[in-house]
């Protein structure tokens, strides 16, 4: 397997509007930013991949663009982007900027030009139609096609109806892509998460959907549309072929049987993605607002299944939650009386699996989802939305907050908890969204102080993994043979054999898997491992020769 830095790299997210607030409005900026690099450095992680940092109205926190080339005046200005990059570059780091194209905000000026006349030259830069052609509906509730009174049309939106979809088909579209890019690559970032972009190709014989399967729906007509390979090549080519330069593809509704077409590595198109199997697992026929349970055999033969299917062609990125999932210790581990012991077993997950790990901000403290008790605290487009349906519905108000609880992406949204001071030292304002109440107790200040915190935890692991590149590259088995709580593997090279034994449950159990004579204990979330043990939520790390 070809050895690259974006294979070696570990990846932070960075949602700014809740990272760290430089000004005291209440909104994290790039100035906030910019004072957390040292932070970041000592962490170890390698590449900074920051949500959307330009100009936007905000109807989707910056994945509503209009304007592709500006900073967003809340976050600060161009000069402090440029600040901030060099501050990242001289720490030995990366930028990783979010791409979103798949659609635009409706107050960019294509769109106003667009949606001003039936002939202007705007006006394909966008799908209009008559009536609409289908029965598609919306990421944020409601259909996907919106009725415009100016020329009596219907646009397409696939997310909110101020997010509508870029028509790709159009090569003037492309190009002004394609332009944005190189403005941004020309500054000297490193490159490119980019949005949904499974979606850029749409399928034009505009199929109707099963409104009752929505994962289908993804899968077979909102992604992987008959042109997306070929868009993909030309971007490619035209872009990130010229710079030394990652991306990483959000790759919703792309399966496992169609991932390398996307990530081969001949093919000239993306350098991993995100597959969101596990990130699904858990929602029900009528996706996350209709969650179900999941156990953990599924959970692991994603995994397993996803390792196999890229094989030594190809290459993901694993993430255990982002900006748009709950928090990976609430959803995947015991965010209560084991908070600490199974955030540190799902940091173990996340660092030992062939792929290039991404951390999201807060993660690394083993923040938590939040549980507002008033509508009014929410402050995502989704789960307003969602409120706002379910009331109109006339749904049981107990139940929904359960599952907002469970589902909102403001999970995740909350402002980061730098202390235990006012407004967990995020702001010296008042926050645009409410704090969670556990700042006091889960903080960056506390956590850095004590060496057996989940941070230094995270700060060991990744140092070793830089050390040890059988972790990245090395071959990988499951060995636990589809336990109900045990995740046992292998990973394995020419150098080194290591052993990885987590105990997903708050029990005390058998390992049912030999550590062999001579393994060494190596790392782990408890003291002193017991070969044959593992205690409540127990990670342990073997090494072999
Ligand atoms: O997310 C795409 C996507 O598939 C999400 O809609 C996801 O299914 C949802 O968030 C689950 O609740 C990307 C961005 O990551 C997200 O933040 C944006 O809202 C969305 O695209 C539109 O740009
Ligand atoms: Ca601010």
């Amino acid at each position: 397997m070809t050895r690259t830095w974006w294979k070696e790299a570990v990846i932070y997210q960075i949602y700014p509007r809740s990272f760290n607030d430089g000004n005291g409005d209440g909104v994290g900026d790039l100035r906030g930013i910019i004072e957390k690099l040292d932070y970041l450095q000592h962490l170890g992680v390698d590449v900074l991949w920051l949500s959307p940092v330009y100009a936007s109205p905000n109807d989707d926190n910056g994945y509503d663009i209009s304007d592709y080339r500006a900073i967003m005046s809340e976050f600060g200005s161009m000069a402090d982007f440029e600040e901030m990059l060099d501050g990242i570059h001289r720490r030995g780091m990366k930028l990783v900027m979010d791409l979103v194209v798949n659609h635009s905000s409706d107050e960019h000026e294509w769109f106003q030009q667009s949606r001003s006349s039936k002939d202007n030259p705007y006006r394909d830069y966008y799908f209009w139609e008559p009536e609409p052609p289908n029965n598609w509906i919306a990421f944020f509730g409601g259909k996907a096609w919106e009725y415009d009174d100016t020329t009596g049309e219907y646009y397409l939106h696939l997310f909110s109806k101020k997010q509508p979809d870029l028509n790709w088909e159009n090569p003037k579209v492309r190009e002004e892509v394609y332009e944005l890019m190189r403005f941004w690559l020309d500054k000297g970032i490193d490159g490119f998460r980019m949005d949904v972009i499974p979606f850029i190709s749409k399928r034009l014989d505009w199929p109707d959907i099963n409104l009752n399967d929505f994962g289908s729906a993804m899968r077979d007509v909102y992604a992987n549309g008959p042109r997306l390979h070929e868009f993909l090549q030309e971007m490619v080519r035209e872009t990130l072929s010229n710079y030394d330069a990652m991306s990483v593809g959000e790759a919703p509704g792309v399966p496992r049987d169609l991932a390398k077409l996307y990530v081969g590595e001949g093919r000239g198109e993306l350098n991993m993605l995100f597959h969101f199997d596990h990130m699904t697992l858990d929602w029900g026929p009528k996706g996350k607002f209709d969650p179900k349970a999941w156990s953990l055999p599924e959970f692991k033969q994603i995994f397993t299944d996803w390792h196999e299917a890229m094989g030594d062609d190809g290459w993901i990125s694993i993430f255990l939650d982002n900006h748009d999932f709950p928090r990976m210790v609430s959803r995947w581990g015991d965010d209560s009386d084991y908070r600490m012991e199974s955030a540190k077993l799902l940091a173990t997950l996340l660092l030992t699996l062939r792929g290039t790990p991404s951390v999201y901000q807060g993660s690394e403290l083993g923040m938590t989802n939040v549980a507002y008790e008033d509508f009014a605290d929410y402050r995502d487009i989704e789960s307003v939305n969602a409120i706002r349906e379910a009331q109109e519905r006339g749904a049981d108000s107990a139940q929904l907050l359960q599952i907002l609880h469970r589902v909102s992406r403001d999970n995740v949204r909350t402002p980061m908890q730098w202390n235990s001071r006012s407004h967990a030292g995020f702001t010296e304002g008042e926050p645009w969204i409410r704090v969670n109440p556990n700042y006091t107790e889960i903080n960056a200040e506390a956590a850095v102080a004590d060496p057996d915190s989940i941070f230094h935890y995270y700060r060991r692991l990744l140092a070793l993994r830089k050390k040890h590149l059988t972790l990245v590259y090395g071959e990988y088995e499951q060995l636990d043979g589809g336990s109900d709580w045990l995740y046992a593997y292998r990973r394995w090279d020419e150098e080194a054999t290591f052993l990885v034994f987590l105990n997903f449950s708050g029990k005390e159990q058998s390992v049912p898997v030999e550590v062999p004579e001579g393994a060494q204990p190596f790392f782990g979330n408890y003291p002193v491992p017991d070969a044959g043990t593992l205690r409540p939520w127990e990670a342990q790390l073997w090494k072999l020769a």
